[in-house]
């Protein structure tokens, strides 16, 4: 067995995860800690039943990351991926702006069919993520319905001023101005099984650069799921996904100035310096660590793009290292 943190014993790594940021520090972090030693905590409130299926693009991106079948390109999906149902679906005037591949249909076929027997969807990941032969623990954030909701500052969604997230983020290419986030059913919702657990009883707990309002908040928003990690500040480890000033992808920057923060490392101390007590951030940003320091929290200055496995090690590297 490799090596775990402390060079004796293998450390338990727990990563809050949204999507493709996430995906990519956690298949660096199995390149330095024992894969079997890893829990990603993964969002689902960006789940979406389109056309009777369940999809969860965050559980589905990590899972195809870590196996090494997804597709660098587009950040979602399956490498080599082939389209022919939507080509079927469009012939019928069916809607097809959320783009579901023929190979990824068999995971959203698998992940209904079970939800309709009334399997639960932590053993429904864990089945999909044992077909993937995978050795890290997926768990969704929680297995009662959460939808993160975005309200549109100018009724640009087509009449609704309210749209869900895969509406405002795929059909509308986020291009829209957003004036409020919801995470509808988080009040009522619980952690999912095992979430509770792997927070409390990690050695490191990783908030991944994932955007922090509509990728982690959901998690946050989750009862009992935001304490736990408070319980757990002085281990916790936050990565900026905002680096001078931008995101690598995504909204989250625009989303961050929209809804009254800062789009900048700052801004992101700001909203994580509650449940972490160290923020990795970008060389590019080496010149804002001391005011990162003056939110309260340690920092730690690296090259956070990930644009090769290389990289994702080195990066998973510091940021586990940051937390000793
Ligand atoms: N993103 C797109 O930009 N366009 C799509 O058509 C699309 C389809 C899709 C299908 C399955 C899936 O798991 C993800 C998909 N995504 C698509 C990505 C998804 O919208 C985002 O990755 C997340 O929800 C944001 O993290």
């Amino acid at each position: 067995m490799r090596p775990g943190l402390r060079g004796e014993e293998p450390a338990l790594i727990t990563v809050l995860a949204g999507g493709v940021g996430a995906a990519r520090l956690l298949a660096g972090i199995v390149q330095v800690v024992p894969p079997a030693e890893v829990t990603a905590v993964v969002n689902t409130g960006d789940d979406v039943v389109m056309h009777g299926l369940h999809i969860s693009p965050d559980l589905d991106t990590v899972t195809y990351t870590l196996a090494g079948a997804d597709n660098p390109e587009t950040g979602w999906g399956l490498a080599g991926e082939t389209w022919q149902a939507m080509g079927s679906l469009g012939r019928y005037g069916g809607e097809t702006w959320f783009n579901l591949g023929d190979v990824d249909l068999g995971t959203h076929l698998y992940r209904t069919g079970n939800l309709a027997a009334g399997v639960g969807l932590a053993e429904i990941t864990a089945g999909i993520s044992s077909g993937w032969g995978l050795e890290p623990t997926l768990l969704p954030m929680t297995e009662d319905r959460v939808a993160t909701m975005m309200t549109l500052a100018d009724g640009s969604g087509g009449g609704s001023d309210e749209v869900g997230f895969q509406e405002y983020f795929v059909r509308l290419r986020h291009a829209v101005p957003v004036s409020s986030v919801r995470f509808a059913g988080a009040e009522s919702s619980l952690p999912g099984p095992g979430v509770l657990d792997a927070i409390g009883g990690a050695d490191v707990v990783v908030v991944a650069p994932s955007n922090p309002i509509v990728s982690i908040g959901p998690l946050l928003a989750v009862p009992g799921i935001a304490d736990a990690i408070r319980a757990r500040r002085d281990r916790t480890v936050a990565v900026s996904p905002i680096i001078a000033g931008a995101a690598l992808k995504g909204p989250a920057d625009r989303l961050m100035r929209e809804l009254g923060h800062e789009a900048s490392v700052v801004g992101v101390a700001r909203i994580y310096r509650d449940i972490a007590s160290c923020l990795v951030i970008d060389s590019a940003d080496a010149d804002l660590a001391g005011a990162v320091e003056t939110e309260g929290m340690a920092c730690v200055v690296t090259d956070t793009v990930m644009s090769s496995p290389e990289v994702a090690a080195e990066l998973a590297r510091t940021v586990l290292g940051a937390a000793s």
